[in-house]
C-alpha cells in the first residue's frame, strides 16, 4: 500500500514524534498509541503521548500507561504528530497541535483529512489493526508489550470480537498479536473482569432505566449525575453498558443517555445489522461508525430523549 510507505518513510524521516488521540480515550486509541510509541522507541525516536483525558481505569494496566501525559494543550515543540481516530484536529481537545506536519490514521468513516499524509480505513476493526500493519512497513520488533497493547485495541473496539466490524484480518491479526506474546485470557481479565464494585452499583442503576418503544426494536438506557454521585462512580465507569440495551431479543438499535451536566447529555448509539445510526450521530454535529456512533445534545432529559427517539424509531421502521 502506497500511503504505508509514505507514512514509513515519514517517520524515518524525523526525529521527535508527539502521539495523540481523541478525548475521552478509550482501548483501541490508548492501545495503539502506546504500542506505536513503543515502535518509535526502537526505531531511536523521541516521543511523548498526550491525551486530554485521564486513562479510565480498566486500561490502568497497559504495558507503558504512565508515559500518557493529560493535558489539554502542547506546548513543547516536535517533528511530527501522529493522530490517531480524530476527524478532524478539535476532536483531540488538545490545544496546540496545528503547529506540526501531522499523520492522520483513522478507520471512522467521517474524516477531514486534515494531515500532511492521512491513512483512513473504515474497514479496518480499529486503529490497531492498521498499525500493526504500519509496524510490518516500518520493520519495528513486535514485543510482548506491544502486542499486548494492540491486542487491547482490537478486543476492546471489536466488543471482544462480537461487533460486525470483526473480520478474518481482524482474527489474523489477533493470532500474530498472540504469537508475539500477547495473552487473551490474561488480558480479558485484566481489563475486563477487574471491575470496582462501584462499576456494577452503577451498572444496576443504569439497567433499572431500561425501557423500550412500541414495536421493541428500539432500546434506551440513561444515567444522572446523581447515579455516579450515589455510587461513588465516574463517568468513564459507564463505557460499554450501551450494548445492554442491545443484547435484548428483538432490539435493533439503542440509546445511552449520559448526563454531562443539567440539560447536556452525550448520547451513545448502536445497532445491530443494517441500521446506520451514524446517520443519526452526524444529524446532531456527531459521528461515529454504521453499527456504533455518539453526538451531544442540550436541553431537558425528555426532549432530548424524544428527538433522538424519533430519529431512531424512523431508523428502524
Ligand atoms: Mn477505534
Amino acid at each position: 500500500m502506497k500511503i504505508l510507505r509514505e507514512i514509513a518513510e515519514f517517520i524515518h524521516r524525523k526525529d521527535r514524534f508527539l502521539i495523540t488521540s481523541h478525548a475521552g480515550p478509550d482501548g483501541d486509541s490508548l492501545g495503539t498509541a502506546l504500542a506505536l510509541a513503543e515502535a518509535l522507541d526502537q526505531l531511536g525516536k523521541t516521543v511523548d503521548v498526550v491525551n486530554a483525558d485521564p486513562v479510565p481505569r480498566m486500561y490502568e494496566s497497559l504495558p507503558g500507561i504512565d508515559r500518557v501525559i493529560v493535558s489539554s494543550e502542547v506546548k513543547a515543540s516536535y517533528d511530527a504528530l501522529i493522530v490517531l481516530e480524530c476527524c478532524n484536529l478539535e476532536r483531540t481537545g488538545v490545544e496546540g497541535l496545528e503547529r506540526f506536519a501531522a499523520v492522520n490514521i483513522d478507520h471512522h468513516l467521517k474524516n477531514d483529512e486534515f494531515g500532511e499524509l492521512n491513512w483512513i480505513d473504515p474497514k479496518a476493526a480499529a486503529v490497531g489493526e492498521m498499525i500493526f500493519l504500519l509496524f510490518g512497513e516500518l520493520g519495528v520488533r513486535i514485543t510482548p508489550e506491544m502486542a499486548s497493547n494492540l491486542y487491547v485495541a482490537l478486543l476492546t473496539d471489536t466488543g471482544s470480537f462480537h461487533f460486525s466490524n470483526t473480520t478474518a484480518e481482524t482474527f489474523r491479526v489477533a493470532g500474530e498479536l498472540v504469537s508475539a506474546g500477547a495473552d487473551p485470557a490474561q488480558i480479558a481479565q485484566t481489563v475486563l473482569m477487574n471491575q470496582p464494585e462501584s462499576r456494577l452499583r452503577l451498572l444496576c442503576r443504569v439497567l433499572s432505566s431500561l425501557e423500550f418503544d412500541s414495536s421493541g426494536r428500539v432500546a434506551w438506557l440513561s444515567l444522572t449525575q446523581e447515579m455516579l454521585e450515589k455510587t461513588g462512580s465516574s463517568a468513564d465507569d459507564s463505557e460499554g453498558m450501551v450494548n445492554y440495551a442491545l443484547s435484548v431479543e428483538g432490539v435493533r438499535v439503542c440509546a445511552f443517555f449520559k448526563q454531562k451536566r443539567a440539560q447536556f447529555y452525550r448520547v451513545s448509539l448502536r445497532s445491530r445489522g443494517d441500521e446506520d445510526v451514524s446517520e443519526v450521530a452526524q444529524h446532531y454535529g456527531g459521528g461515529g461508525h454504521r453499527n456504533a456512533a455518539g453526538m451531544s445534545l442540550e436541553g431537558p432529559f425528555e426532549e432530548v430523549r424524544d428527538r433522538v427517539l424519533n430519529r431512531l424509531t424512523s431508523l428502524v421502521s
